[in-house]
């Protein structure tokens, strides 16, 4: 029924479709992955052979972060000194936020402390934020296979401030792949947000154990 309601576009009912499924006691991580992230899977499928177009594909998009409101809270860590600081961004020309937010509720849900810059952010602003706010990790999001170059941007930026010590990289979005992570020398590649949970918890460790 989730899933139906996103690509239906049912906004006004997947609030409720969600509070029941977590009422009847569904993991929220699996209302995540097995009912919002596929059917925005089928979105962009049906998007790909043009069943359908952007407007439908931002009303879907819409009716998944209403869904994803209602699983946050549950995903929200509580207390505790915080594991880390984790700041995220969507790089320069990309608009697509919804993996990046998943990716920031599962690591504030693991205990990082999150600041998110939000969608289209330059190398520049980028590289002024992280120098203002120091923070252990920097997440970039890309989902275009034309905004991936920006990640490059922005770690050529860190090469020649020599930030690279204070403040590891980590790169994600559903075009990047290890592959890439390894061309730019990013600090790290998550496949989805649970792994991207276990390679900050392992970025950190490093760092303390060096
Ligand atoms: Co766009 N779009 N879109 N879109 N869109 C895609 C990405 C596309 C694959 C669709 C398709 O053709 N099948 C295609 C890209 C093709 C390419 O580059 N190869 C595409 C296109 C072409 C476009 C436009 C150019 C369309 C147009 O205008 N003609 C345009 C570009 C706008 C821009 O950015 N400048 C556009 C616009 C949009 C909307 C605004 C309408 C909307 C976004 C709304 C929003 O995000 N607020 C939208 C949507 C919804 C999609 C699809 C359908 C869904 C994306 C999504 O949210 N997926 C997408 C098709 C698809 O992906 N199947 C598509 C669910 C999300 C949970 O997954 O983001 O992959 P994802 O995140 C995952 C992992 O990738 C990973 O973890 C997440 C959770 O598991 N992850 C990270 C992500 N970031 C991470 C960071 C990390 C670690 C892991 O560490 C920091």
């Amino acid at each position: 029924q989730i899933v139906q309601a996103v690509v239906k576009y049912e906004k006004d009912r997947i609030g409720e479709m969600v509070e029941s499924a977590l009422e009847a006691g569904m993991d929220p991580e699996r209302i995540i992955n097995e009912s919002l992230i596929k059917a925005m899977d089928m979105v962009g499928k049906d998007f790909s052979a043009n069943r359908i177009f952007v407007p439908e594909m931002l009303m879907a998009a819409t009716t998944m972060k209403e869904g994803l409101n209602k699983v946050k809270p549950l995903l929200q860590a509580s207390g505790g000194k915080a594991k880390g600081t984790v700041m995220l961004a969507t790089v320069q020309g990309d608009l697509h936020d919804i993996g990046k937010n998943i990716v920031g509720m599962m690591l504030e849900g693991g205990g990082f402390e999150i600041i998110d810059l939000g969608i289209n952010i330059s190398s520049d602003d980028i590289l002024a934020k992280v120098k203002e706010q120091k923070p252990d990790i920097l997440g970039l999001s890309a989902l275009l296979t034309t905004t991936m170059p920006q990640m490059k941007k922005v770690i050529d930026l860190f090469d020649n401030e020599n930030l690279r010590d204070q403040t590891k990289v980590i790169i994600g979005g559903a075009p990047v792949s290890q592959k890439f992570a390894d061309q730019i020398d990013a600090d790290g590649y998550a496949k989805d947000a649970a792994t991207a949970v276990d390679l900050c918890k392992e970025l950190i460790e490093q760092s303390i154990s060096s």
